[in-house]
């Protein structure tokens, strides 16, 4: 498999997936996390994830290959996947997504880091981000959420677009006549967060509103203390279409929120105990 030290410019970051390369056991991580997914997520992910996933027909027994996934995905909505070794800038970031690219990183992690991932793999990319770019509507927001942030990031105010990321793309969940569901890939990708972000008595689960999101700092560490509730893909690419300038300049001279916060204007759909956060900073004490 490509390793991760084929480090290309960073104004390009895309390299190939060299999907040959990969290993049986490599391929076996990939199956394992997929099958204790598959598992979890009936019932607790969207709709929409659980129609994308069985339309790209994402294979349980090993690492799908990025051309047959585009084959599939550009038909649907003109988007496709492309490797890169990890991580990369923000201004590349931000530029393939509003070209309809999504940069999935093209290693796995290692069977006994399971649990734990420092940064977005194949299974963290693919599994949890790539089936709801086929849903027109999010296909359609995360492309203007791209073109939003590279406007954003030439005025230096990129982190208010991470935030918007963080609490919808990667850890969103979407209110549904049968209740809240899973969107985010953070948290479909995941085996506990799964549960924790639906069932725990701990988290915060707020509806979802720009500025408050944009104000609120998040973790990257451990499960969120808050999770925002969107009521539809439609009202991402509405925020995702309007002009943000105003509500920046506005949050610019506000302080920013931690991430348990509760405001009394909030519309709370749960408010967390705290309990899960609270104990980890006693055992970390
Ligand atoms: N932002 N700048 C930057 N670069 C990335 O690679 C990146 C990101 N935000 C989120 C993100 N990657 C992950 O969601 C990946 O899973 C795509
Ligand atoms: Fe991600």
């Amino acid at each position: 498999m490509a390793t991760a030290h084929q480090r290309p410019d960073q104004s390009d970051p895309v390299i190939d997936q060299g999907w040959e390369h990969y290993t049986r056991a490599e391929h076996g991580v990939w199956r394992t996390l997929f099958e204790r997914q598959a598992k979890l997520l009936p019932g607790r992910a969207c709709r929409e994830y659980m129609d994308g996933l069985a339309r790209l027909d994402v294979a349980a027994d090993g690492i799908p290959d990025f051309r047959r996934l585009s084959d599939v995905l550009t038909k649907a909505t003109g988007w496709e996947v492309v490797a890169v070794p990890g991580l990369i800038p923000d201004r590349a970031f931000y530029q393939l997504l509003s070209e309809r690219k999504f940069p999935a990183g093209n290693f796995i992690r290692r069977a006994d880091q399971l649990d734990y991932l420092e940064e977005p793999d194949v299974f963290h990319d693919v599994f949890g981000h790539v089936p709801l770019l086929m849903d027109p509507v999010f296909a359609d927001y995360v492309q203007a959420y791209g073109a939003g942030g590279l406007r954003r990031e030439r005025e230096g105010r990129v982190h208010f677009m991470a935030r918007l990321y963080w609490y919808t793309v990667e850890f969103g969940l979407l209110n549904t006549p049968e209740g809240l569901r899973i969107c985010g890939a953070g948290i479909v990708s995941s085996k506990t967060e799964s549960v924790f972000s639906l069932e725990s008595p701990s988290p915060n689960r707020i509806g979802f509103d720009l500025a408050r999101v944009m104000q609120t700092h998040y973790r990257i560490d451990d499960f969120q203390e808050t999770y925002f509730v969107v009521d539809s893909f439609d009202q991402l690419f509405d925020l995702a279409t309007t002009d943000f300038t105003p509500i920046l300049q506005d949050l610019e001279r506000r302080s920013t929120l931690e991430p348990g916060t509760v405001l009394p204007t909030d519309r709370v759909f749960h408010r967390g105990s705290g309990a899960y956060h609270a104990e980890k900073k006693r055992s970390a004490a």
